[in-house]
C-alpha cells in the first residue's frame, strides 16, 4: 500500500513556536529515502497551509482563554480531515507529520469518515482535556476528547470522529495525567496503560492487548505517536517532556508489534507522528527517531 505523507506545520495548539517546523525536520531526517529503503512506495502530498500566530488581527479576535486558536485549529483540521479521507479513498495509507497534537482531531475525523475505527495513542499524556478542564488552554492537550465529543466538544461536530468509539481507544505509556483527565478516563470506556503497566508486563504484551482492544469490531485503526511518549533522553526535542518514558528499544518493539499484526491482518488505516520540535532538539535527533519509528511501524525488518 502506498504511503501518502501529509505535513501539518501547526504550532497554535501548543502555544509554543517551533513545533511547526516538525514536518520539515522529519523530511530532512530522511523520511522518503528510509521508506524507500524498506520497500514502501511513498508520495509526498506536501504541507497544509497553517496560519501563523502573528497573522491574527489582535483587534478582531481575542485569544480564547480555554481553547487557544480553536478557530484556526478548526480550519486546519477540517482541511486535514478531507486530505486524510481522500488519501484513504485513493487506496493509500496517510502518514501525517506534525506539528502539535491538535492535528489529530483532523486525522481522526478523516480516518473515521465512512468507517468504524479504533485508535492507539502512544503518549506521556492522555490528551482528554476539554475547554472546561484544561489547565493551559492548549488544544494539543484535548484532541482525543474533541474526537470523542466529550464535554463542550459535543457542540463542535467538525471535531468529532464519527466512526470512533471509546471502547476502541487505547492510551499507552501514560505518566502525566491531569486530575480531571483521570476522572474522565475512569468514567469512560477508554482503556489506559500507564508506564507502570509497561514496567510490569513489558511493552510487547501491553501493545498486543492494546491492538486486541483497538481492532475489536472495526475496519481499521489509527496510530498516533506523540514523540514525548519516549523518555526525554531519547527524544529531547519535544515541548512537554516528562521523565520516565519508554526507551529507544521499547518504542521500536511496540511499533514492530504493530507492524507484525498489520502484515497479517491489514489493520493500519492511518499513522501520525507529532510534537517534534527542532528548536528544542539536539542535532535533529528527535525527528530522526520519528523517522525510524515510522519505519518500524511500516514494516522495517533487520533480516
Ligand atoms: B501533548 C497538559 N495536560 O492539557 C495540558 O503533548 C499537557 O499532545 C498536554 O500530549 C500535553 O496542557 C499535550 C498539562
Ligand atoms: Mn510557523
Ligand atoms: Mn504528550
Ligand atoms: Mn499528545
Amino acid at each position: 500500500m502506498t504511503i501518502s505523507t501529509i505535513g501539518v506545520p501547526m504550532d497554535l495548539g501548543a502555544d509554543r513556536r517551533g513545533v511547526d517546523m516538525g514536518p520539515s525536520a522529519i523530511r530532512y531526517a530522511g523520511l522518503a529515502s528510509t521508506l524507500d529503503s524498506i520497500g514502501r512506495s511513498c508520495v509526498d502530498a506536501g504541507d497544509l497551509t497553517v496560519p501563523h500566530a502573528e497573522e491574527r488581527d489582535p483587534e478582531a479576535r481575542s485569544i480564547e482563554a480555554n481553547a487557544k486558536y480553536l478557530d484556526e485549529v478548526e480550519s486546519v483540521c477540517t482541511r486535514l480531515a478531507d486530505e486524510v479521507a481522500s488519501s484513504i479513498d485513493g487506496g493509500a495509507l496517510p502518514l501525517v507529520l506534525g506539528g502539535d497534537h491538535s492535528i489529530a482531531i483532523g486525522t481522526l475525523a478523516g480516518a473515521s469518515r465512512d468507517a468504524e475505527i479504533g485508535a492507539i495513542w502512544f503518549d506521556a499524556h492522555s490528551d482528554v482535556n476539554t475547554p472546561e478542564t484544561t489547565p493551559s488552554g492548549n488544544v494539543h492537550g484535548m484532541p482525543l476528547a474533541a474526537a470523542l465529543g466529550m464535554g463542550t466538544f459535543a457542540d463542535t461536530p467538525w471535531a468529532n470522529a464519527s466512526g470512533l468509539r471509546e471502547e476502541n481507544v487505547v492510551l499507552v505509556g501514560l505518566r502525566s495525567v491531569d486530575e480531571p483527565e483521570r476522572e474522565r478516563i475512569r468514567d469512560s470506556a477508554i482503556t489506559a496503560y500507564t508506564m507502570s503497566d509497561i514496567d510490569q508486563r513489558g511493552v510487547v504484551d501491553v501493545t498486543e492487548e492494546a491492538l486486541d482492544i483497538a481492532t475489536d469490531g472495526v475496519d481499521g485503526i489509527h496510530v498516533s505517536l506523540d514523540l514525548d511518549w519516549l523518555d526525554p533522553s531519547h527524544a529531547p526535542g519535544v515541548g512537554t517532556p516528562v521523565r520516565g518514558g519508554v526507551t529507544y528499544r521499547e518504542a521500536h518493539s511496540a511499533l514492530e508489534t504493530l507492524a507484525d499484526r498489520d502484515e497479517y491482518e491489514g489493520i493500519l488505516r492511518s499513522l501520525e507522528v507529532v510534537e517534534a520540535n527542532p528548536i528544542l532538539d539536539s542535532h535533529n535527533e528527535t525527528a530522526e527517531l520519528g523517522v525510524e519509528l515510522a519505519a518500524s511501524a511500516l514494516g522495517k525488518r533487520v533480516l
